[in-house]
């Protein structure tokens, strides 16, 4: 295949995200992690399910940065994952010099790729990697927003009975517990989710929305990777394909929402050009709120970063 992406981090999410890939078929896939023979050996077996699924994509497992030559997209999920009674942001020492060595070194061999970020705490690691490559901001996006409106869809289908295909959600903010979710621009098939589901109802889902990646740190000791993976395959399949998709992701703001010089979860267009553009929604007063205060959680743990790691 002409397309080539690499996955930094073969562990659930990085394999659970090439297994998402590879069924799309639409690139060959590089898997990256620092266990010896734990790459190499995910890889053999997802080009042993290739025949299966009669699909052509060629996936190589390395220890070093040198096989993810040429690639036309990164993710990176390299570091550790939350345990039960740990925050995204408690992630933030032990993850920050993994993201930034996965960022610039797979940047030295791939200097045209973009870049999605998945490590946690995540809009502070997209913002470490976009600073550390000196990359522009259409080239470095954080994966947040797709997972956790996909959450929010999953509840709302869960209480009416309705596809998941009817049902838009959208979630906003902060990867963490202050993020947004925007109950009214949510809609299934068109109806306003206020007027279909009671006010009691809708609440009890914007909070498991909210709290969507601790109960499943608390089911299975450690954080969630089907779902996060399926979002990152979404965005890269958009990138390749300049689908121009609007999703919510994490993006470097620079004046939208009255945000600047930080990454925030904002819906963007994601194209062959990477994250082309931030759409800006009207928010309401109490939406504002929200949106500031989510602000202000993002912003602290940059600061905490930038104390850590010399940007
Ligand atoms: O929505 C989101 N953004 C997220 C983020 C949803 C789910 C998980 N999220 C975060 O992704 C999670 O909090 C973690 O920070 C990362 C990775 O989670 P995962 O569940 O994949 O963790 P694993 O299974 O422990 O895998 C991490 C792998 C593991 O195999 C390590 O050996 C490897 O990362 N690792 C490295 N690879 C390459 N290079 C370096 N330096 C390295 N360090 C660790």
């Amino acid at each position: 295949m002409t397309n080539k992406i690499s996955v930094i981090g073969a562990g659930m999410t990085g394999a659970s995200t090439a297994l998402w890939l590879a069924e799309r078929e639409i690139a060959d896939l590089v898997l990256v992690d620092i266990v010896e023979g734990m790459p190499q050996g995910k890889s053999l077996d997802l080009v042993e399910a290739m025949p299966i699924l009669n699909k052509d994509v060629e996936v190589i497992g390395a220890n070093d940065y040198k096989a993810t030559q040429g690639s036309n997209i990164v993710i990176i999920t390299a570091g550790l994952p939350r345990k039960p009674g740990m925050s995204r942001d408690d992630l933030l020492t032990a993850n920050a010099e993994i993201v930034s060595t996965a960022a610039t070194e797979t940047l030295k061999y791939s200097p045209d790729a973009y870049f999605i970020i998945l490590t946690n705490p995540l809009d502070t690691m997209a913002y470490l990697a976009m600073k550390k490559t000196g990359l522009p901001r259409n080239r470095v996006v954080g994966q947040a927003g797709i997972l956790d409106s996909a959450r929010m869809r999953a509840f709302v289908a869960m209480e009416t009975g309705v596809s998941v295909e009817n049902i838009s959600c959208y979630v906003l903010g902060g990867h963490g517990d202050t993020m947004v979710p925007l109950t009214r621009h949510s809609n299934i098939a068109g109806v306003p989710l206020r007027d279909y589901v009671s006010a009691d109802r809708l609440e009890a889902i914007v909070e498991r929305t909210r709290k969507g990646g601790g109960e499943i740190v608390n089911l299975l000791g450690t954080s969630a990777y089907y779902a996060p993976a399926a979002a990152c395959a979404q965005m890269a399949e958009a990138i390749l394909k300049d689908k121009k998709l609007i999703i919510p992701a994490s993006a470097y703001m620079q004046g939208e929402y009255g945000l600047n010089d930080m990454y925030f979860g904002v819906p963007v267009m994601l194209g062959a050009k990477g994250m082309e553009r931030i759409i800006e929604y009207d928010l309401d007063d109490e939406e504002k709120a929200e949106f500031d205060k989510s602000a202000e959680a993002v912003r602290e743990i940059h600061e905490s970063m930038k104390k850590l790691v010399k940007i």
